[in-house]
C-alpha cells in the first residue's frame, strides 16, 4: 500500500527526466495531480501528452495561482527553491516537496544515501557493485541514471542512492539506513547564497538517518546535530575503532578497518590517492549497510572506474593522457591534480576551464604550482583561472579542446601526463561533460 493521501491535490514542477518518474509515480498511485514547467516545450512533454492525455500541463512562466491549487508541490532538483513563485506558493500554505520525500516515503528496503561535493556517482556505483556481489537485490540510481521513483519495487533489498544537494533541497525526511556526505566544497555557487547553504542543503541527507559515515579528513562532513547515531569513519590515516583507513605494513600500503588490514592498495584498478578515499567510504558505507567484506573485497579487485573519471585513455611517446572531463568544480580538479601527481614522477599538463559557474578558482594555485608543468586554458571562464593561477605555472590559452592538446602535446614530457580535469561545467563550449569527454577522448586516440 503506498503512504499517498488520496484527498491531496499535486502539482509536479518540471517536466524532465525526475518529473516524468513522478507523473507515472503518481498515475499509477490513482491520485490527482497536474504538471507545470517553464520551458514552453519540456523534455518530456511529448511522452505526457502521448502517455498522460488527461493530465492537465502547464508550461511557461510559472502561475501562483495555478500552483496554490495544490497543496503540495513535486519540485524538480532543477528549480531552486528560490525561485519566487514556488516560495509565493509556500507562503500560502502549499507545502514544497520532491521526487526523493515520495521515494522514502515507499521504499521498504533500507537507503544506503550518498551525497557530497564530488566522488558521489563512483562511491555509489561501487557500493552498488559490492552488494550485488553480496547477492542482494539492489536498486542504484538517484542524480545518477535512473530516477529514484522509478527504481521501487516490492522485491528491492537494498536501495543505493546518490543525491545531490538539489534534491536534498526539497527532502523532508529521508529515514535513510545509512548516509554520508563525502566531502563538501564549493560547487553550484551560481545557485546558493555561498557555502553555508549549499552544506546546509547537503546535511539535509543526514535527516532520520539510522548510522552515519563521515570523512575524517573533512570536518564539513559531520553532522550538524548529530542523533547519537553509531559513526563510521573514512579517510586516507591509519584507522582506528569504528574506523577505515590506509595502513602501512612491511613497506606495503593496505585498505584497513580498525586493526585488520582488508587488502593491498596496489591491487585496486583505478588510480590516485582520492580513489583509494572512495574505496574506503564505499566499504564503510558496505559494512554499516551489513555487506560481508568478501564480497565487498571482490568489487573492489574488478572496479576500472567510470568513464570521464580520471579515466586512462593512451600513452605517446612516454606521455599517458587521462579524461577527467567530470570534474566540473575545483575541489574534483584538485583531487584529480593531486591524486594524480603524487602518484608519478613526471608532472602534469592540465587543461582547465569553461563554466566556473561562480567559483572562486585560487584554491587550484599550490597544488598546480607542485604537480602541474603547465596549465592550457579554454572556455568561457579562462581568463578567471589565469587570473586566480597567476605566475605559479607557464600557462598558454587554446581556442579549442583540439588546439588544448596539440598544445600539451608539444608542452609535456616523457614521463608527464596531460589530464583533462576542467574545475568548470562544460555548458559554454560542449552539450555536457560526456560530450566533453568523448571529444577529448576521440582527438587523443587519434593523435599520431
Ligand atoms: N528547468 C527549467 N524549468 C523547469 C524545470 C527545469 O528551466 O520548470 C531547467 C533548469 O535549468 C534545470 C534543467 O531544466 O537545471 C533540468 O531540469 P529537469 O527538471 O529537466 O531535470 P531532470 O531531467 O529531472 O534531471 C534531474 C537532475 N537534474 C538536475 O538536478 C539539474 C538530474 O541530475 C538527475 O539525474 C535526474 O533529475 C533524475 O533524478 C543531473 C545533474 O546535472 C545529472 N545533477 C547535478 C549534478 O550532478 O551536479 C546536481
Ligand atoms: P560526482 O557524482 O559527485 O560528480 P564522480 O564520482 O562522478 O562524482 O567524480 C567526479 C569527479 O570528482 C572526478 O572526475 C574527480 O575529478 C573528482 N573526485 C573523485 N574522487 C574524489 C574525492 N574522493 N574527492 C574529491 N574529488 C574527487
Amino acid at each position: 500500500m503506498s503512504l499517498i493521501a488520496s484527498d491531496h491535490f499535486r502539482i509536479v514542477v518540471g517536466l524532465g527526466k525526475s518529473g516524468m518518474s513522478l507523473v507515472r509515480f503518481l498515475a499509477q498511485q490513482g491520485v490527482s495531480f497536474a504538471v507545470a514547467d517553464t520551458r514552453e516545450n519540456p523534455p518530456e512533454l511529448a511522452t505526457l501528452r502521448r502517455d498522460y492525455p488527461q493530465v492537465e500541463v502547464r508550461c511557461g512562466e510559472l502561475d501562483v495561482e495555478f500552483l496554490c491549487r495544490a497543496d503540495e508541490l513535486y519540485v524538480s532538483p532543477g528549480l531552486a527553491l528560490a525561485t519566487p513563485a514556488l516560495q509565493a506558493a509556500a507562503a500560502r500554505g502549499v507545502k514544497l516537496s520532491g521526487d526523493i520525500d515520495l521515494f522514502a516515503r515507499n521504499a521498504k528496503a533500507p537507503i544506503v544515501a550518498i551525497s557530497g561535493s564530488n566522488a558521489k556517482s563512483t562511491v555509489t556505483t561501487l557500493v552498488g557493485d559490492m552488494a550485488a556481489a553480496a547477492g542482494k537485490r539492489v536498486a542504484v540510481g538517484g542524480n545518477l541514471g535512473t530516477p529514484a521513483l522509478d527504481l521501487l519495487g516490492d522485491d528491492i533489498e537494498l536501495y543505493v542512492m546518490e543525491l545531490s544537494s538539489f534534491q536534498l533541497e526539497t527532502t523532508n525526511h529521508l529515514g535513510a539506513e545509512v548516509a554520508t556526505v563525502l566531502n563538501v566544497s564549493e560547487d553550484h555557487m551560481d545557485r546558493y547564497s555561498g557555502l553555508p547553504a549549499y552544506h546546509l542543503a547537503k546535511h539535509r541527507i543526514f535527516r532520520g538517518a539510522k548510522q552515519v559515515v563521515v570523512n575524517r579528513q573533512d570536518a564539513l562532513t559531520r553532522p550538524l546535530m548529530s542523533e547519537g547515531q553509531p559513526c563510521w569513519t573514512f579517510g586516507l590515516s591509519a584507522p582506528d575503532f569504528k574506523a577505515f583507513g590506509l595502513r602501512e605494513e612491511n613497506g606495503e600500503k593496505y585498505l584497513a578497518f580498525e586493526f585488520q588490514n582488508l587488502m593491498p592498495v596496489r591491487e585496486l584498478k583505478v588510480r590516485g590517492a582520492h580513489n583509494q578515499a572512495n574505496a574506503l567510504a564505499a566499504l564503510a558505507l558496505g559494512h554499516a549497510a551489513g555487506l560481508p567484506f568478501d564480497a565487498m573485497l571482490h568489487s573492489l579487485r574488478n572496479f576500472t572506474g567510470l568513464e570521464h573519471r580520471c579515466q586512462w585513455v593512451r600513452e605517446l611517446d612516454g606521455v599517458s593522457y587521462y579524461n577527467d572531463s567530470k570534474a566540473t568544480n575545483v575541489g574534483a580538479a584538485l583531487a584529480a591534480i593531486e591524486g594524480l601527481g603524487m602518484d608519478m614522477a613526471g608532472q602534469l599538463i592540465l587543461i582547465a576551464g569553461g563554466d566556473g559557474k561562480g567559483a572562486d578558482f585560487s584554491g587550484l594555485r599550490d597544488s598546480v604550482a607542485q604537480y602541474c608543468r603547465a596549465v592550457v586554458l579554454i572556455g568561457r571562464d579562462a581568463d578567471l583561472i589565469a587570473d586566480a593561477l597567476g605566475d605559479a605555472v607557464p600557462q598558454v590559452r587554446a581556442g579549442s579542446l583540439d588546439e588544448a592538446i596539440a598544445l600539451s602535446r608539444s608542452l609535456a614530457e616523457p614521463g608527464d601526463a596531460v589530464l583533462l580535469s576542467p574545475a568548470c561545467a562544460s555548458f559554454d563550449m560542449f552539450k555536457n561533460y560526456e560530450e566533453r569527454g568523448q571529444l577529448f577522448a576521440r582527438a587523443v586516440e587519434a593523435l599520431a
